[in-house]
């Protein structure tokens, strides 16, 4: 919005030319989005309290997650106030690629609240079945999908790193894949937020490492330089990267060990289908996955417990998702929590390197 009002005034005063720039729209809508969170973050909690919206905790889970009934849940709803507000502030409101994907965030995080209000208010552990989830999710993933699809200026070609003349031709697959990829994420997403801050850490590198992606992806020059397929319009995707990056990281201020509140599936299903959004329309799918391999992990853990319990008979792991595993090993939630984020900054890294060794 600001784009729109003040970029016009540069030709009175060449200050506001610099509302042109991605750069400094991305770097505003990052500060707005954690001054968002850190202003209306206690009020919400307190609103979260008052509405008695208390984690339920499980019995069969780990012993040393029953000190956290109670804890307020649906925290999720500060997260994609402290998204959508800085990217409709600082984005450019003709981008139909940041539209996409702010919409798809609200969205799956609708879905999100709906199952967290029948579990937390209406007490009723069950929440969504997992079958109206998936079918909900399924449904907006594959309209986003179409949209990209026939929005789209670049072939549908699915991109590998590494290997930049490598491409598959996906055509009209295109559509199913790309829903794939999003309802997977926002899963993936879900089942790693299980821990303090756990899912946040790797959103916060994840979304960082797809704002450079977005903005060379959309920059004619430097998407040539370095033989990237060049999206017109993705550069404006980094204003929206900036925001659920600095979301996160303004949420983590109050998810942290020991958490005052947890996100939700509000939170986590809209943050997974962020990332998977942003991916999509970069062509960066296979980049998602290496970026996001704690989600992938976490994810993986569980179908290898769940497969291998109704094959054998015998679990893997001593719980899954992983992180339970390695808390029923004897490690401090701290512990797995922070080696879990130093993992995924090194994924990070390793994904930012693959822009050079094309
Ligand atoms: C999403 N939800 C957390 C919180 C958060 C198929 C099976 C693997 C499903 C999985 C499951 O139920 N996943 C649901 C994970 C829950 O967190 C809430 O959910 C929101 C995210 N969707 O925002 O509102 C619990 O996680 C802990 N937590 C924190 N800090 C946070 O910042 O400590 C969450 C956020 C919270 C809190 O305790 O209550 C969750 O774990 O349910 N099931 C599981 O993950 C269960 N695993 C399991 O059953 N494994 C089996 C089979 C099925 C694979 C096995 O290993 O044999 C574990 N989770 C629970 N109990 N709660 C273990 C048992």
């Amino acid at each position: 919005m600001l784009f729109h009002f003040l970029y016009p005034l540069h030709v009175k005063h060449t200050f506001f030319n610099v509302f042109k720039y991605i750069t400094f729209r991305t770097f505003g809508a990052s500060i707005t989005s954690v001054l968002l969170c850190m202003l209306i973050g206690p009020a919400y909690i307190r609103f979260l309290q008052r509405k008695q919206m208390g984690q339920a905790i499980r019995e069969d889970g780990p012993k040393t997650h029953l000190l956290k009934k109670g804890t307020p849940t649906m925290g999720g709803g500060l997260i994609l106030l402290a998204i959508v507000i800085p990217t409709l502030l600082w984005s450019d409101l003709t981008n139909k690629n940041m539209w996409v994907a702010v919409l798809v965030t609200l969205l799956f995080g609708v879905i999100g609240y709906i199952d967290d209000y029948r579990k937390v208010v209406k007490k009723n552990p069950k929440g969504l079945s997992g079958k109206q989830k998936l079918l909900s999710q399924t449904l907006v993933a594959l309209a986003a999908a179409y949209f990209i699809y026939v929005m789209r200026d670049t072939p549908p070609v699915l991109k590998f790193p590494f290997f930049k003349e490598w491409s598959f031709y996906l055509g009209p697959f295109f559509v199913p894949f790309a829903a794939f990829v999003i309802v997977g994420c926002s899963n993936a997403v879900n089942l790693t937020d299980g821990l303090d801050g756990l899912a946040v850490g790797p959103t916060i590198t994840t979304s960082a490492t797809f704002l450079i992606l977005a903005y060379c992806a959309g920059h004619v020059k430097i998407a040539e330089y370095l033989q990237i397929p060049y999206i017109f319009g993705a550069g404006e995707l980094a204003v929206f990267c900036g925001a659920v990056a600095a979301s996160c990281l303004g949420f983590l201020w109050f998810n942290t060990y020991p958490a005052q509140v947890f996100m939700g599936d509000v939170g986590s299903l809209a943050l997974g289908a962020a990332l998977a959004v942003v991916a999509v329309i970069t062509k960066n799918e296979i980049l998602l996955a290496l970026c996001g391999g704690i989600f992938v992990i976490e994810a993986l853990s569980v179908m290898a417990q769940v497969v291998s319990f109704k094959m054998t008979g015998k679990r893997v792991l001593k719980m899954a998702p992983i992180h339970h595993h390695f808390e029923l090993k004897g490690w401090a939630e701290p512990k797995v929590i922070v080696r879990f984020w130093i993992i995924s900054i090194l994924l990070a890294l390793i994904t930012l390197s693959t822009l050079k060794l094309r």
